[in-house]
């Protein structure tokens, strides 16, 4: 059967600064906690950094003419933090405001809708030395950086969304150190997921202040679809705590102005949460106009047992658990086949989570501002590149979102991650998720067969049968 998207349903692709841009010393771009990271040796999968990455600074026009010539409705990109307020602090740098302008209109004169998110992970190195997201001054300096680019972009662009996966941010940057600053402090970890939250309410508020009323600010979350491995009620419970840990430790707040109590308490030996100030909630809550779900896979959790299985949470192999106050709960290999990142495929986890915010927000209108996977891709004899693993993935999951709109869900758009192959953060470039294949040695760009699939699906906005 064939699956009709609604009318005016968004079809677009997703990128990150640092994962594709390169030019990280230009036109007076400084270094973020990622180019820091990156350059520490042993951080990175084969010492690869964002240096060139893909080099879409240079080459973003050509990118564009790709995007449209591959039917993409929307364009979802980041700002790189440090290339346009180097310090995090003071004023912005001219240059670095052209470059992300020049980009939003080369994507309209193109008939692209742009969404721009403020914060993909690249904090300025600065504001790191100066304690970075454990240290509640980072929310001030991201309000103050929010009103920045939308003095200099709210003229253009209009749908925003404040911060990318905030969980990454905090869990795998100050808990397990497997993403930069790859520090490994339960407590810094707790800490700066609420200061992150914070700095979603502060820059919230800033963009209302600075953007026309026609703006729509958002917030991309990857809520963790999470699933006990025995209906016990020890299963459970390790279940309950890790929703608490992925999920409900942003969205409580973001959605309703409150903390989960049971958060607190399964935190209460490594923090009595007195960094919530008074009034921080409320400045948290700020409405939404769509909450973005970026989803890959799904976890299984049980309660450990004296033979505990291997920890396996798909969020790479730190020595030190990014999940405080879970000690007691084990990971397990979900069912399904696996991408190359040794991910579960599992559409129903996306439909699960579209319902979930549906009953919980039903006022909310939902993106998916990420979804995809990697493969081992690799041009034929003849260049041409096959993907048919990843256009199954993409098929399945688009068949999870129009269900879940079928049941009800108002689910606005999908963007596909990646459009390009890029930076896979302490992967490096050794993992490919691009709708479109870059050789790393030249730069070119080879739309893969899911991107010809894709567009074809944007351009009729019908599902084909399996
Ligand atoms: O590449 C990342 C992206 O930066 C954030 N979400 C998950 C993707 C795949 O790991």
């Amino acid at each position: 059967m064939t699956a009709s998207f609604p009318p005016g349903f968004l079809w677009g692709a997703a990128t990150a600064a640092y994962q594709v841009e390169g030019a990280a010393q230009e036109d007076g771009r400084t270094r973020s906690i990622w180019d820091t990271f990156s350059h520490t040796p042993g951080k990175v999968a084969g010492g690869d950094t964002g240096d060139v990455a893909v080099d879409h600074y240079h080459r973003f026009r050509e990118d564009v003419r790709l995007m449209a010539e591959l039917r993409l409705g929307a364009y979802r990109f980041s700002v790189s933090w440090p290339r346009v307020q180097p310090t995090g602090r003071g004023p912005a740098v001219q240059r670095g405001l052209d470059f992300y302008r020049a980009l939003v209109d080369e994507l309209l004169a193109h008939g692209i809708t742009p969404l721009l998110t403020l914060y993909h992970w690249d904090l300025p190195q600065e504001l790191e030395s100066a304690g970075g997201w454990p240290e509640r001054d980072t929310a001030y300096r991201f309000a103050d950086y929010a009103r920045l680019v939308a003095d200099a972009l709210g003229d253009r662009v209009e749908m925003w969304t404040t911060l990318n996966e905030p969980w990454c941010s905090a869990f795998l940057g100050y808990g397990s150190g497997v993403h930069a600053p790859g520090r490994t402090d339960p407590v810094a970890a707790l800490r700066a997921a609420h200061h992150l939250n914070l700095a979603h309410g502060l820059g919230a508020q800033a963009l209302r202040g600075a953007l026309p009323a026609r703006a729509r600010v958002a917030v991309s979350i990857n809520p963790g679809a999470v699933r006990a491995l025995t209906p016990s009620a020890e299963d459970g419970d390790a279940q309950r705590r890790i929703d608490a840990l992925a999920t409900r430790i942003f969205t409580d707040p973001m959605l309703h102005g409150r903390y989960p109590a049971d958060l607190f308490e399964d935190t209460a030996g490594i923090t009595d949460w007195q960094f919530v100030r008074d009034f921080d909630l409320s400045v948290i809550k700020h409405p939404l106009d769509a909450l973005g779900i970026n989803y890959y896979t799904p976890t299984v959790v049980s309660a450990a047992t004296d033979n505990e299985p291997p920890r396996k949470d798909g969020h790479g192999a730190g020595a030190q658990s990014p999940w405080p106050g879970a000690d007691r709960v084990a990971f397990h290999q979900p069912p399904g086949e696996l991408t190359a990142m040794e991910w579960s495929v599992d559409p129903t986890g996306l439909y699960d989570l579209l319902m979930r915010f549906t009953r919980e927000v039903p006022r909310v209108p939902l993106l998916v501002t990420e979804n995809g996977a990697a493969y081992e891709d690799k041009p034929d004899a003849d260049g041409v590149v096959h993907d048919p693993e990843r256009i199954a993935y993409l098929h399945s999951h688009l068949g999870a979102v129009h269900r879940a709109i079928a049941d009800g869900a108002d689910v606005r758009g999908y963007f596909l991650w990646s459009f390009l192959d890029n930076f896979e953060w302490a992967y490096g470039y050794e993992k490919r998720f691009g709708a479109v294949h870059v050789d790393y040695a030249t730069q070119a760009r080879t739309p893969k067969s899911s991107a010809h699939w894709y567009a074809d699906v944007a351009r009729s906005g019908v599902l084909p049968p399996a």
